[in-house]
């Protein structure tokens, strides 16, 4: 197996052998890094192995799949979180090294501490053609609008901020309001995250966005608008999820006209994100609220398609249809093939890094519920898969919430805020 030194921490190398993971130790190295998608070739030991071969050896270890055409942020700061977390020598591997390499080098452009340049003349000194690294780096410099994830492990969510780069004003999109259902304690770790990233970046908040009544984590949308002022806004059926969960929680005063949003959207509507125009999609399915919001050349799809290898959203909630999901999905489909997707979860499929960024060919061409599928085959194998999910565990704690846009019930005469469930009220338990 060839080898290369990239500097004192790092080495990258082509595939190795399970003797060779043995060794590693030994050699002086504290962590592997595994870049290699499973089922490449046959003979591949793949993640499973490798991870237990790296547990043997006590050696950290990580997943960071890639594969060079599809190379996004998220993965390039995986690689340096591979790096960072890791006290001692990392030997990072794919099929020759070359994806290793490129995570590496991206990083380190990505930060400014090389330039264009001197990426390529990197490579050239280590033996490794760099310029998949030098066109990825000139595609996410044309691109606009900018784009920046925040993703929550505590419940597999990602937030997004959307800019303008031109007059640095951009929406927020799916912010989280931090809760512990075991404590019942909030937080506004999540969200004041966002607000010192607007504030770091220089930027003015147009817009607060949710794309949908979330199941599984409370809105952060009304702290922010309280925050910086800015409207909030989401899908107009937003109306008919409210009247669902009035009748759930037994709530005669809820309002269910939707007056908690600034804005509600319809399918095709438009507004701007400074001299940005976005566009909204209906894309019912997985609640009957669900909206796409397609900004420039980046679609912010949340619950409808995740990443290839994770497939499709559920779409078993109160409202739910899998025929619409299906509908929804082949129209953001349509859109250019070179759309960037922006997912609303990623559940870590194999313990690999978050994703959260593909593209529409990329759906088309792997993600495993859409490539040669048709509805009439989706619609079963979707509704019998979430047969077998249980409910989101908050669900019932964040709905509540939700169809007030993140607010809070009023604090009781105690000054404490209480939420309240009903009994045998969802499908779906799991004993
Ligand atoms: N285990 C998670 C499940 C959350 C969940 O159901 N997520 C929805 C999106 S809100 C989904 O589509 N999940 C797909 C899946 O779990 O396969 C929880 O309890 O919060
Ligand atoms: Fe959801």
């Amino acid at each position: 197996m060839k080898s290369v030194k990239i500097n004192d921490r790092l080495w990258v190398a082509a595939q190795p052998t399970q003797a060779e993971i043995a060794a590693l130790a030994d050699d002086g190295f504290a962590a592997l890094v595994n870049s290699r998608p499973d089922g490449e070739e046959h003979d591949q030991p793949g993640n499973e192995v490798e991870k237990d071969a790296a547990k043997e050896a006590d050696l950290a270890y990580r997943f960071v799949p890639v594969t060079v055409p599809t190379i996004t942020r998220a993965d390039v700061r995986a690689f340096q979180n591979a790096l960072s977390n890791v006290d001692g020598r990392v030997f990072a591997h794919c099929k020759s090294g070359l994806r290793s390499l490129t995570l590496y080098a991206l990083g380190e452009a990505l930060d400014g501490r090389m330039t264009r340049e001197e990426v390529v003349e990197l490579g050239k000194t280590v033996g490794f053609d760099l310029s998949g690294a030098a066109a990825w780096l000139d595609r996410d410099a044309a691109q606009s609008p900018k784009v920046e994830a925040f993703f929550d492990p505590r419940t597999s969510s990602v937030q997004y901020v959307v800019a303008d780069p031109a007059t640095k004003r951009c929406a927020i999109i799916d912010p989280i309001f931090d809760f512990d259902e075991k404590s019942g304690a909030t937080a506004t770790t999540n969200a004041d995250a966002l607000l010192a990233f607007v504030e770091k970046e220089g930027l003015t908040v147009d817009w607060i966005l949710d794309t949908h009544p979330h199941a599984d984590h409370f809105s952060a949308a009304f702290y922010l608008k309280q925050k910086t002022g800015a409207p909030m806004a989401i899908g107009a059926h937003v109306i008919d999820v409210q009247k669902i969960w009035q009748k759930m929680y037994n709530w005669p005063d809820l309002e269910t006209d939707g007056s908690q949003w600034d804005q509600l959207f319809s399918d095709g509507d438009t507004f701007r994100i400074g001299d940005l125009e976005a566009r909204v999609m209906h894309s019912p399915g997985h609640t009957l609220a669900s909206i796409t919001y397609v900004v420039g050349d980046a679609a912010f799809v949340h619950d409808t398609m995740f990443m290839p290898d994770s497939g499709t959203a559920r779409a078993d909630f109160p409202g739910g249809s899998a025929t619409a999901l299906w509908s929804s999905i082949q129209a953001i489909l349509r859109l250019p093939d070179a759309t960037r997707i922006f997912t609303g979860h990623d559940y870590q499929p194999g313990g690999r890094h978050a994703r959260w960024e593909s593209t529409v060919a990329e759906e088309k061409r792997a993600n495993s519920h859409i490539a040669s599928m048709d509805e009439a085959r989706f619609v079963p194998i979707r509704e019998s898969r979430d047969k077998t999910l249980p409910m989101p565990k908050l669900i019932l704690h964040a709905l509540q919430i939700n169809v007030r846009g993140g607010r809070l019930p009023d604090p009781e005469s105690n000054g404490k805020r209480y939420l309240k469930f009903p009994l045998d009220a969802l499908d779906g338990a799991v004993w």
